[in-house]
């Protein structure tokens, strides 16, 4: 049975249609006051465009996951963050913070964040009880799968069959957060969309979708602007909208619940005909 309903934090979010999470990184390159300033400014007021476009949802990045990316000291990715959480938990929208590191995920909790987004799926050290303790004030989370870590997680991923490993590591994550007394209704699961799968496991993900949400919790999808679309398309990130809104659709069509996507407004107008559309086969 899907849940009807997501809660997270103090937002009691309907599953009928998909929702739209809108990515905001705060990923500096330039790591001096001015830069810092500027940078916080930016993702704030693309948070703002964002919620404008029609996001559901607002996933605050302080750290990129692109393949070999270096990590962020603590300092520096609360320093990133938690500006921007402030700025954005006002603007009235649900905000998870998308985060491996237990004190980051604390401080998250503390400063109104509905959700917890980990792409280590809370296995680091501390981050299962950071976690627990943030469900524990109503904060969701979503679990997401990747194989080895983001240095390496490209070298020659394997897998005999990657649905089913994945939605085993999935169905385990889930059992061990529901056996530390977290409710289903603030659990969301992810199969990580490009992290250790080449471009064949992402595709045969996407038809599985219906396999992993079986277990009636909310899928969350985030192929947008991946190097699966490049590799599809032969485009670079920033031409790849078109592909990206394909792909949304085809994952709302096998059952995701939540989009993670860089292009709000042409996901909203792609759901919008797709929600007609399904209606309209209904009546
Ligand atoms: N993908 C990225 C980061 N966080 N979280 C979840 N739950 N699911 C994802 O698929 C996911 C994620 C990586 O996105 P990327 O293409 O590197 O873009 P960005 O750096 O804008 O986050």
């Amino acid at each position: 049975m899907l849940m009807q309903e997501l809660q997270a934090g103090p937002y009691t979010l309907p599953l009928a249609r998909p929702l739209i999470m809108g990515v905001v990184n705060v990923t500096p390159d330039s790591f001096s006051d001015g830069g810092r300033f500027l940078e916080a400014g930016a993702a704030i007021e693309q948070a703002r465009r964002l919620v404008g476009e029609g996001a559901d949802i607002l996933d605050i990045g302080g750290e990129s996951s692109r393949p070999g990316a270096a990590p962020v000291p603590l300092e520096e990715e609360l320093r990133r963050v938690m500006p921007v959480l402030e700025a954005c938990v006002a603007l009235g929208k649900p905000v998870s913070v998308d985060t491996y590191k237990p004190e980051v995920m604390q401080a998250a909790a503390a400063e109104g964040a509905a959700m917890l987004n980990d792409i280590w799926g809370f296995r680091l050290d501390g981050a299962f009880a950071a976690a627990c303790a943030a469900a524990a004030r109503g904060v969701a989370l979503c679990i997401m799968h990747m194989q080895r870590d983001p240095q390496n997680m490209q070298r020659e991923p394997q897998y005999t069959d990657v649905v089913v490993e994945v939605g085993e590591f999935l169905r385990g994550r889930v059992a061990a957060f529901e056996a530390a007394g977290v409710p289903r209704r603030q659990l969301v699961i992810d199969p990580g969309f490009g992290f250790g799968k080449t471009v064949k496991h992402n595709l045969q993900l996407l038809r599985g979708l219906p396999r992993l949400a079986a277990p009636g919790l909310p899928v969350l999808a985030g192929l947008s602007r991946k190097s699966t679309i490049g590799a599809l398309t032969g485009r670079p990130p920033d031409e790849r909208m078109a592909g990206s809104v394909a792909a949304a659709l085809i994952a709302a069509q096998n059952g995701a619940t939540i989009l993670r996507v860089h292009d709000v407004a042409a996901t909203r107008d792609a759901l919008a005909v797709w929600t007609a559309y399904q209606q309209t086969e209904k009546t």
